[in-house]
């Protein structure tokens, strides 16, 4: 295992400076049951540092396990931990970029369960403390790259979703996978607005869905995820546009139909099943040549160049060969 201490001057954040303390309980609970875990030395790792972090003036480095997935972390610098968790779009609780780190303290994230569904040979219900212990838990730095024109570099804490698909043995005639988010009406504002059908709805098709890259994701910056980034559990696709990451994710269904996806279904000229990061492809509102890259640069610094698959394209650039990607927007 390799072990990697940053030199890039990231402090973690004190947790009293950002969680309240019935969040905190919360996540002490979780953090127990994580190092409980199969994955026990990586987690306890995790767990350990997360103690030394709430010591105030520490100061304390973030150390990760390298990834052990090729092509899954960049040498980018690191998004600050207060802009990934305060710069956010999650329109349960909001379409302002500042309403769910308002907002989203309303999230009960225990109990949890997500249900198995569809064309699989193991559905069912399998709980948040299931989850955690499937298999071993990694750290990777991925970019994000939203559809609105920016993006972040997140060190995001979980383990590719090829695992648990595994685990739960699909069946043959299962083309695609629809991921299915918590819509509870008394926890979150706006679900119930117009802006979009709920629940939100994601999909990948199974061999995206597969691709080591996708990660299914607990936690980010050596922490379990804070509310408004999707706790306690969502998806990271680092290769397609930020909202086929589904947050807070309470179903996984198994299906040989194409998923009917949230953004697709709102605005379909716009916003196409695949959404893989595409500088050549421009959004018919506005070009997605470039992007900014949040806390880094400032309202009149230079755009940085968008990447082809987002940088990833040696990794997944095969998935989509021979496919007209104008057409699969
Ligand atoms: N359930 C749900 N998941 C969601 C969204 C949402 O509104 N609801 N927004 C998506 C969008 S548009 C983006 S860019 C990413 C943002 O993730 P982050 O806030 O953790 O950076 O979450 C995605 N996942
Ligand atoms: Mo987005």
């Amino acid at each position: 295992m390799l072990i990697k201490t940053r030199d890039d001057g990231y402090t973690h954040p004190q947790s009293s400076e950002i969680t309240s303390q019935a969040v905190y309980q919360d996540r002490r609970q979780l953090m127990r049951l994580m190092a409980g875990g199969a994955a026990g030395a990586v987690l306890a790792s995790w767990a350990v540092r997360d103690a030394r972090a709430q010591m105030p003036g520490q100061g304390t480095k973030l150390v990760g396990r390298t990834s052990a997935v090729s092509g899954a972390s960049t040498m980018d610098k690191l998004t600050e931990f207060k802009d990934a968790s305060s710069y956010n779009n999650f329109y349960e609780f909001g379409t302002d970029k500042s309403d769910p780190a308002r907002n989203a303290h309303t999230l009960k994230t225990a109990p949890w369960t997500v249900a198995i569904e569809g064309l699989v040979k193991k559905p069912g219900n399998y709980t948040l403390e299931d989850l955690l212990k499937l298999s071993a838990m990694e750290e990777r730095i991925y970019r994000m790259r939203c559809v609105e024109g920016w993006s972040m570099v997140i060190p995001w804490v979980g383990y590719s979703v090829a695992e648990l698909i595994r685990r739960v043995e699909p069946l043959g005639s299962a083309k695609y996978v629809e991921f299915v988010t918590l819509a509870d009406s008394k926890t979150m504002p706006y679900v119930g607005s117009r802006v979009l059908d709920w629940p939100y709805v994601e999909g990948l098709r199974m061999d995206e869905a597969m691709h080591p890259l996708t990660l299914l994701t607990f936690g980010m910056y050596g922490e379990v995820l804070p509310k408004q980034n999707g706790a306690p559990l969502r998806l990271v696709v680092p290769w397609k546009y930020g909202f086929k990451s589904g947050k807070s994710l309470v179903k996984i269904r198994f299906t040989d139909k194409q998923p009917a996806t949230a953004w697709s279904v709102a605005a379909p000229q716009e916003y196409g099943f695949y959404s893989n990061v595409n500088p050549l492809v421009d959004h018919p509102r506005w070009s997605q040549a470039a992007e900014r890259r949040i806390g880094e640069d400032g309202l009149f610094a230079k755009k940085r160049k968008t990447l082809m698959f987002n940088g990833y394209e040696p990794q997944v650039g095969q998935l989509y060969a021979g496919m007209d990607l104008k057409k699969y927007y």
